[in-house]
């Protein structure tokens, strides 16, 4: 698990060599920035089961077989082992934002995911949906300029869009 620092050491490591202008100016940018990653990180988590429930809900108005008799989400079990993974996913999401590096979402959660709903029949393409969903809400709050100091967090908002393409990506 690496987080933003770690991994220009590491890559530096590997080369030998010492850290380069550009690395140094990068981490120096995001460390001027990081209320707003902090900001970001707090706003998706106090909203989270939020975030949640209403992708599931757009998840299963889109794809209404999931929740009917026979579907993958059907049953209060399946119903409750989706809304979990969905929370799981996003939560790693979250983590991968405040570290600013992807490797504990990848490590943790993504790595084997989708051979895992492979095994269990669990539809992944519906479940990159309902990430999809995820990313629409969690970008419109974190990025709702009402009550903040207004600022430019087009590259932080991008950053954290890759986690959740990243994500869909890898179980789609
Ligand atoms: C991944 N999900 C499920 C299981 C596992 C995961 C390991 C099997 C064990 C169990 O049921 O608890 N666990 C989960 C995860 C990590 C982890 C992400 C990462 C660290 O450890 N069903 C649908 C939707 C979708 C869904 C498309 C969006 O119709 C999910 C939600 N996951 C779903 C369902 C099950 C499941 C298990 C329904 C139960 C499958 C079953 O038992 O039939």
């Amino acid at each position: 698990m690496l987080d933003a620092f770690a991994k220009v050491v590491s890559q530096a490591d590997a080369r030998g060599d010492y850290l380069s202008d550009s690395q140094l100016d990068a981490l120096s940018a995001m460390v001027a920035d990081g209320n707003k990653r902090m900001d970001t990180v707090n706003r998706i988590t106090s909203n989270s089961s939020a975030i949640v429930a209403n992708a599931a809900r757009a998840l299963f108005a889109e794809q209404p077989t999931l929740i009917a008799p026979g579907g993958n989400a059907y049953t209060s079990r399946r119903m409750a082992a989706c809304l979990r993974d969905m929370e799981i996913i996003l939560r790693y999401i979250t983590y991968a934002i405040f570290t600013g590096d992807s490797s504990i979402l990848d490590d943790r959660c993504l790595n084997g995911l989708k051979e895992t709903y492979l095994a269990l029949g669990t539809p992944g393409a519906s479940v990159a949906v309902g990430v999809q969903k995820m990313k629409e809400a969690a970008l419109a709050i974190a990025g709702d300029s009402n009550g903040v100091t207004k600022g430019d967090c087009s590259s932080l908002m991008s950053e954290v869009g890759s986690y959740f393409d990243k994500a869909a990506a890898a179980i789609g």
